[in-house]
């Protein structure tokens, strides 16, 4: 455990970020007991397939969530396939839910597997409510999770991700420095793989080199969000815990670096959009209807086109060759500096609400 409770008030630190552990492999693990200690994957049984999640064992072979069923095959030939179980899935998210309700009711739901919790309203120490809500869940369920502790969110979901699985981390404010420049900047939220490559060609690979960039440059590179991360760089982050969080829509954008109206690389760009909001998609059990691009010309000129399907869709492909029909709406006489994809219109993939619990 990465805790040093001597140095620690306990007191500021009540923000908890829960994340269950390869939780639909775990599942599927308590419930078939005779597969523990094997490689399993869950997803990925047709030939198009791809795998969901896949427990710690195999994740040593190399398998991750959203890697093709075929590779993981490949890599892991004598892993087990197992079919998804959504519904299994929910009733036990459920049960882990209701057990964050008996300390606080100040829970936000991210995922079927992951919420923040403001604990300072339990009347107990955030470290005591952490270590209760792991042996109740534990008891209830039999899995085990990762909790991050800290005084914003940031930090807390920094910290449940610091020592996966079944982990348990407190991020103090006079461990801050010490935990964050050495980081690699893909690890901070909100900065995607494409943006980490942009800024690698820079120069700028952890938060220390990070540190040394203005707001104004950070503004200018990732757009509204700029100024969001450039505190959270910093340890800031102010956002509440929001109980009724409703996702409106969900999308991705990137400014390049060089200008460009070169088609072939956007369709590159919205390529791997179109995977990421999949992958997004998957996880939270959401689809949409409509999906919208967005391109900023080097005039700093907006265009977004947008187009509404009768049915709900969440695949890559499906998202990508919409938003290339959207590509060729709009004109590329000049350059582009920022592209995006979003899809809104969203609806849980079973007709049920998003919140868990109801
Ligand atoms: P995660 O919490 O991202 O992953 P995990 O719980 O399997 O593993 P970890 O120990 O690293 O937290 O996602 C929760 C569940 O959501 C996961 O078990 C399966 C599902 N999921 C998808 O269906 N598609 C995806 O691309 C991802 C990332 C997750
Ligand atoms: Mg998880």
């Amino acid at each position: 455990m990465n805790t040093k409770p001597e140095h620690i008030d306990i007191n500021k630190l009540n923000i908890l970020h829960i994340d269950m552990d390869a939780f639909y492999a775990s599942v599927e693990e308590m419930d078939n007991p005779h597969l523990k200690g094997k490689p399993i994957m869950v997803g990925g049984s047709s030939r198009h397939g791809v795998v969901t999640t896949a427990n710690y064992e195999a994740r040593r072979y190399g398998v991750h969530s959203a890697m093709p069923a075929f590779m993981a095959r490949k890599l892991c030939p004598h892993g087990i396939f197992l079919p998804v179980r959504m519904n299994r899935y929910k009733e036990v998210s459920k049960k882990i839910f209701k057990v964050y309700h008996e300390f606080t009711n100040l829970v936000e739901p991210l995922s079927i597997d992951e919420a923040y919790l403001d604990v300072a309203d339990t009347g107990m120490d955030s470290l005591s409510v952490a270590k209760e809500i792991k042996k109740r869940v534990h008891e209830t369920t039999g899995l085990t999770m990762s909790i991050g502790i800290s005084y914003n969110k940031f930090l807390a979901k920094l910290a449940s991700d610091w020592d996966k699985p079944n982990g348990m981390t407190i991020i103090s404010q006079d461990m801050v420095p010490e935990i964050l420049l050495p980081l690699s900047i893909n690890k901070v939220h909100g900065i995607g793989p494409k943006s980490s490559e942009r800024l690698n060609n820079i120069g700028i690979y952890t938060i220390r080199d990070l540190l040394t960039l203005s707001e104004d440059f950070l503004v200018d590179f990732f757009g509204k969000h700029g100024s969001e991360i450039y505190n959270r760089i910093r340890g800031i982050d102010s956002r509440p815990v929001n109980t009724d969080r409703e996702r409106k829509s969900l999308g991705t954008e990137t400014t390049f670096s060089e200008e460009t109206n070169d088609k072939e690389v956007l369709k590159s760009y919205i390529l791997d959009f179109s995977h990421e909001i999949e992958a997004s998609l998957n996880k939270n059990r959401i689809q949409g209807k409509t999906v919208t691009l967005k391109v900023k010309y080097e005039d700093f000129k907006v265009r977004t086109r947008s187009k509404t399907l009768i049915n709900d869709i969440s695949k890559a492909d499906e998202i990508y060759e919409i938003a290339l029909g959207l590509l060729d709406e709009v004109k590329l006489d000049k350059k582009v500096r920022l592209i995006g994809v979003t899809i809104s219109n969203l609806s849980s993939s079973d007709l049920e609400q998003l919140s868990f619990l109801d």
